[in-house]
């Protein structure tokens, strides 16, 4: 394993901040209790009954929402598959300290709400408007600093048609850790810009420089470097485990013989063009089968490929394409955050050898 061993503070930051099992990979919609989940401070206490989004800032006029006034707006329901941007932080080395996240960090769910930009427009944003800032009702400290957890959009990127101010999640009310009684979901971005118990929106003529927008959430290679923002989930495959695993390592046990190796693949930038499976680590390459895409452009696409699982040691890699020829690499890129680390998935798996036909004794 790289590095240091994990901290007790990080396995406390784990023990909050679950992951998706990957056998998860199976749904096309995760059901709500297998969705990742990632909370920087506590999961505050939102009452949907006394809940009001206010809206102010730089806009003609102030707004106050209620959930059911949200309710009450033309509804949609969008599949968005959303992935923490430290998902494979805990691969890099040295490893930065923060939510040790290995494969898991990622879930898709069916997120109902209505549309952002109508609210918007209503509100009447200013002529100079710049940036919209989403602040969440959760408080906490980090980098010394107490703060809310508050993250801002580009006005263009706040009025998209497919940003959502989302009260529900696959189809029930949306539970107290995903963000209840209301959260966004900007689809397509890494999970950071999905703020949750979302209780006030600020249309500002400024850039803000809050913490998760000027110093966390930007990839650094040196400590000092401004850096660059992230948005965009980058394209992705994983694998479910084939087999049985070991109760410690998790490494893989299986039969020989047929196996179809299966997964799901996504990218936020463009649909998933192809996905590519190795038998031996890396070397070489076969396409995957991909089944037809999905009906919303920001939910994962399944993937199969039949493996004649031979005796031995294999190790097996998956690696996804998207439409803009972006891909996944080998080897993981380390920056400061441990962010977007979308180095292939390496899955160690033992096939053992066919037990030996019974003996016939006379
Ligand atoms: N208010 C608030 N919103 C938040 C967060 C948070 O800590 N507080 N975490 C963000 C991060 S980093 C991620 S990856 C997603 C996780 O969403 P989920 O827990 O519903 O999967 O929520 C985002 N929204
Ligand atoms: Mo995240």
């Amino acid at each position: 394993m790289n590095g240091p061993g994990i901290s007790v503070e990080e396995l406390q930051l784990a023990a909050r901040n679950h992951g998706m099992p990957l056998e998860g990979l199976r749904y096309d919609i995760t059901p709500a209790g297998l969705h990742y989940l990632l909370t920087h401070y506590d999961i505050p206490a939102g009452d949907p009954a006394t809940w009001r989004l206010e809206i102010g800032g730089a806009v003609e006029r102030s707004l106050e929402l209620s959930i059911e006034d949200l309710r009450a707006r033309p509804s949609a329901t969008l599949a968005v598959t959303l992935e923490c941007a430290g998902n494979g932080r805990a691969r890099l080395d040295p490893r930065p300290i923060s939510q040790p996240w290995l494969l898991e960090a990622v879930g898709t769910a069916e997120w109902t709400g209505t549309t952002l930009g109508p609210v918007l427009r209503e509100a009447g944003a200013s002529p100079d408007a710049l940036e919209v800032r989403f602040d969440g009702l959760d408080r906490g400290v980090e980098h010394e600093t107490e703060q809310a957890f508050q993250r801002s959009l580009s006005l263009g990127e706040a009025m998209r048609n497919d940003v959502l101010l989302v009260y529900a999640m696959n189809g029930s009310p949306l539970l107290p850790q995903h963000g209840a009684p209301l959260r966004l979901v900007v689809p397509g971005w890494y999970g950071f810009a999905s703020v949750k118990w979302l209780r006030h929106i600020e249309v500002l003529t400024q850039p803000f420089e809050g913490y998760q927008q000027s110093h966390a959430y930007r990839m650094r290679y040196e400590e000092d470097e401004p850096g660059t923002p992230l948005s965009r989930i980058r394209p992705r495959s994983l694998m479910i485990p084939p087999g049985m695993p070991e109760f410690l390592t998790r490494t893989r046990i299986l039969d020989p013989g047929p196996c179809l190796l299966e997964g799901r693949a996504w990218s936020g930038v463009a649909p998933i063009a192809r996905v590519e499976v190795s038998l031996d680590g890396g070397t070489r390459w076969q396409d995957a089968g991909l089944d037809p895409l999905p009906t919303s452009a920001y939910a994962w696409r399944r993937w199969t490929f039949s493996w004649d699982a031979k005796p031995g040691e294999h190790e097996l890699c998956c690696r996804a394409t998207d439409a803009v020829g972006e891909t996944q690499p080998l080897e993981p890129e380390w920056n400061v955050g441990g962010y977007a680390n979308n180095a292939v998935q390496r899955l160690p798996v033992t096939v053992r050898a066919r037990p030996d036909p019974p003996t016939m004794t006379s």
